[in-house]
This record gives structure tokens, C-alpha cells and sequence, in this order.
């Protein structure tokens, strides 16, 4: 049984994600979050599968190296890292930008994913095998108006992903990445608008996509066989053609 260690686990496609390798059987999960009650809760609805719980923040260092310090003997193997993690904070014209979210965005979406990377892609080479899995962004595939310091953090993720793969070919590591465009049943918009339910609500009129269809698109590229590895896949729902077009004509 492999064991996969989910950053962002206690919301959107960190979520959906636990629930659908737990209730495959063949994974035991490390489930990561800020938010400790959200985690308890996460732990208490999946007790029938091999769970563990780590309450840290990616953005700090030496939280990432406490928390996998601490893990039991049986999870101490990680075969599988799903940096999900991530964040955008604010939709404004460069000039109008605010400091703390794009601190905020960087330190979670690029420093976050490189400490996690880092200390778990170690272990990986002593094992020689693994498998990483970033989660992007159409937003770091392409620009939008107002999405600047968000795209480049998810450009920088994108950047990672190729680099990560070129540094650990020689190790049996696989290094792949999932990059999304709108999901719903996630707290993303949310998130981005500092809980405003009526900036959030972007989602009335079109289909996005949901967790669940990015979480079976994780769990497709884990499960491929040794040899296999699926470098990229970029997917959205089919209202959306690309970052900007929408077909925003109902759902
Ligand atoms: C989420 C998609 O278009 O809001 O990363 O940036 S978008």
C-alpha cells in the first residue's frame, strides 16, 4: 500500500482528493492543513482508512520539517507528494495591488510547494522511487487582466514541475502536474475575495469544473504503472476555451 501526503487537504480539491484515494483502499493518506478542527473532522469522517493528521503551515520552514518529523514509523515512507496547496488573494490592476496578499500568495503557492518539495523529494532519493504531483493553474499557463502576482506564482509552479522533473530523473522520482481552470465546491473564489459571497459568485452561469473531476485526474496519474509517467494535464470545464474564455451562457 503506498502512502500520499496531500498539502491543502481540508478543503476543495485537497478534500475531494483524500476522500477519493481513502475510499480506493490502496493508499494510506498524511493529511496536511492550517485549519486543525477542519483536519480532526476530515480524520473523524475517513476513521476506516489509514489516516494521519499533520496541522502546520507550508509557508514556514521549519513547520514543514516539525511535521514530518513527527510521523509515526508507518507513515514515514512517502511514496506520493500532492503539493495542492495554494491560494489566490485579490483580482486588482497591478498599481492597486496589496503587499500582504501577494506575500501571502508567494509564500504559499511557491515557497510553501519548494519546502515540501524539498524535504519530501530527499526522502525520496534515499528510497529512489516517488512521485510528485503539483497542482497548477490555467492561470500559470496563461495571463489575465488583474491576475498578475496569483499567474505568476501558478508560472512558477509550472516552472517547478519542469525543473523538479530534470533534477530527479536520475532518482525514480516521477514528477507530474494537474493545472485546472474553474472548479466549483471549492473554496477558491471564497478565498480570493475575502469571504465577499457577491465578488465570489462567478460561477452562477456556467458549469465549472468540480473537485471530484480534478481529484479522479490525480488519482489517474498516481495509479499509472511504474513506468509511466503523465507530465502535464491541463483541464477545465467545456464552457471554458481558455484562462479568459467563457462561455458564460447558462448552465
Ligand atoms: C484557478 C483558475 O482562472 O481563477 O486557478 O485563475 S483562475
Amino acid at each position: 500500500m503506498k502512502t500520499a501526503l496531500i498539502t491543502g487537504a481540508t478543503s476543495g480539491i485537497g478534500y475531494a482528493t483524500a476522500k477519493l484515494l481513502a475510499s480506493t483502499k490502496n493508499y494510506k493518506l498524511i493529511l496536511c492543513g492550517r485549519r486543525l478542527n477542519k483536519l480532526v473532522q476530515l480524520q473523524k469522517e475517513l476513521s476506516d482508512y489509514q489516516i494521519h493528521i499533520l496541522n502546520f503551515d507550508i509557508q514556514n520552514f521549519s513547520e514543514c520539517q516539525d511535521a514530518l518529523n513527527s510521523l509515526p514509523e508507518n507513515f514515514q515512507t512517502i511514496d506520493i507528494l500532492i503539493n495542492n496547496a495554494g491560494l489566490a488573494l485579490g483580482l486588482d490592476l497591478l498599481h492597486e495591488g496589496s503587499l500582504e496578499h501577494w506575500n501571502t500568495m508567494i509564500d504559499t503557492n511557491i515557497k510553501g510547494l519548494l519546502h515540501m518539495s524539498k524535504l519530501v523529494s530527499a526522502k525520496m532519493v534515499n528510497q529512489k522511487s516517488g512521485h510528485i504531483v503539483n497542482i497548477c493553474s490555467t492561470a500559470g499557463k496563461d495571463v489575465y487582466p488583474k491576475g498578475n502576482v496569483y499567474c505568476a506564482t501558478k508560472f512558477a509552479v509550472d516552472a517547478l514541475t519542469k525543473s523538479m522533473r530534470q533534477d530527479l530523473v536520475n532518482f525514480n522520482i516521477r514528477v507530474s502536474q494537474v493545472a485546472p481552470g474553474h472548479v466549483e465546491e471549492t473554496e477558491f473564489a471564497i478565498t480570493r475575495f475575502e469571504g465577499d459571497k457577491l465578488k465570489a459568485n462567478i460561477y452562477s452561469d456556467f458549469k465549472p469544473l468540480k473537485a471530484i473531476d480534478v481529484a479522479e485526474t490525480i488519482l489517474f496519474i498516481i495509479s499509472r504503472p511504474a513506468h509511466v509517467n503523465i507530465q502535464d494535464i491541463l483541464i477545465t470545464c467545456t464552457q471554458q476555451a481558455s484562462a479568459t474564455l467563457i462561455n458564460r451562457s447558462g448552465r
